[in-house]
């Protein structure tokens, strides 16, 4: 284990130092999985707590008919960053949990195939985006004077999360040992109705027609921005920290890249890109118009 002043560089692989519980993390592999536990994994800025706010609705009936105050991070916490100081043996089932962990470091009962794992993943010139700014925004993480700094950063693995390539292809290539589902950012966003639909099939989870319409309404952008248990702006502030004026829910589309990105930045990225993604065939959506 080495680490600098944000970084919790542990079995091969970046967490964020500040909040991680080092003995947990020693005893992950053991962590006890419940059949019917759900998994949220993602590289960080992909989706993660959209994903959490749609789950959580199509969980819990409570949250759907807003007839129980909660916060989603109560609802669906992170596994490796237990900020709360949850005892997690003691939720009642089912257990929603959020995971940034690569596929190595995950307990080993995921691996028998009960409980279930939806992966989301999103352009990573999108998430690059999103990055730079929740970098400079956030008190734990380290800011980037500018996004080529960060990119650079970014490749090298030098971020929590580690390098986006390994964490994306490792849970693909590795996508048979899991009970997992790929869905994309982009096709929430494109169609978020249709994805809430997806992912009830694969919970097995049957809610009428009414009921995904509650779910989809109060998992749009502007409804969760202005829902202050799943903004995050009370945690952020009060909990985790912030450094400069900002909102967790920031721009929320397909393509802000584009007003970021230089053409030689985006063009250098692209062949990178390229080269490692090649023998991936999920399918990546960069532009709101793109089909
Ligand atoms: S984290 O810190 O890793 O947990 O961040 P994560 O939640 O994975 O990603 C944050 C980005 O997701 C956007 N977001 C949404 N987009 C569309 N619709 C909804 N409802 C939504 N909720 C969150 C959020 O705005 C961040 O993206 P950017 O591009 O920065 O806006």
């Amino acid at each position: 284990m080495d680490s600098d002043e944000y970084l919790l560089h542990f079995k091969g692989y970046n967490f964020e130092r500040s909040m991680i519980d080092i003995d947990f993390l020693e005893n992950l592999e053991d962590f006890e999985i419940r059949d019917d536990d759900v998994f949220i994994i993602t590289f960080p800025k992909s989706g993660t707590i959209w994903t959490q706010q749609i789950l959580s609705l199509i969980y819990f009936e409570t949250h759907r008919k807003q007839t129980e105050n909660m916060e989603t991070l109560d609802r669906a916490p992170f596994l490796e960053y237990n900020i709360r100081k949850v005892d997690f043996t003691k939720r009642p089932s089912p257990r929603i949990f959020c995971s940034h962990l690569p596929y190595y470091l995950v307990p080993n009962g995921l691996k028998n195939k009960k409980a279930k794992i939806v992966y989301i993943y999103r352009n990573p010139k999108d998430v690059i985006t999103s990055y730079f700014h929740f970098s400079n925004f956030v008190a734990v993480l380290k800011g980037c004077e500018n996004l080529d700094l960060f990119m650079h950063n970014f490749l090298e693995g030098k971020v929590v999360g580690s390098i986006w390539f390994d964490h994306i292809k490792d849970w693909y290539e590795h996508r048979h040992k899991f009970n997992i589902l790929f869905l994309s950012y982009e096709k929430m966003k494109k169609d978020l109705k249709s994805a809430v639909q997806t992912l009830c099939n694969f919970l097995g989870k049957e809610l009428s027609e009414d009921d995904v319409d509650a779910v989809v309404r109060q998992a749009t952008f502007k409804n969760m921005k202005s829902d202050s248990r799943a903004n995050y702006n009370d945690i952020l502030k009060n909990e985790v920290g912030t450094k400069s004026e900002g909102h967790f829910l920031r721009k929320g589309t397909i393509g802000d890249w584009k007003n970021h990105f230089t053409v030689a930045q985006s063009e250098r990225f692209d062949i990178i890109f390229q080269k490692k993604m090649k023998d991936i065939p999920l399918k990546f959506i960069w532009d709101i118009n793109e089909e």
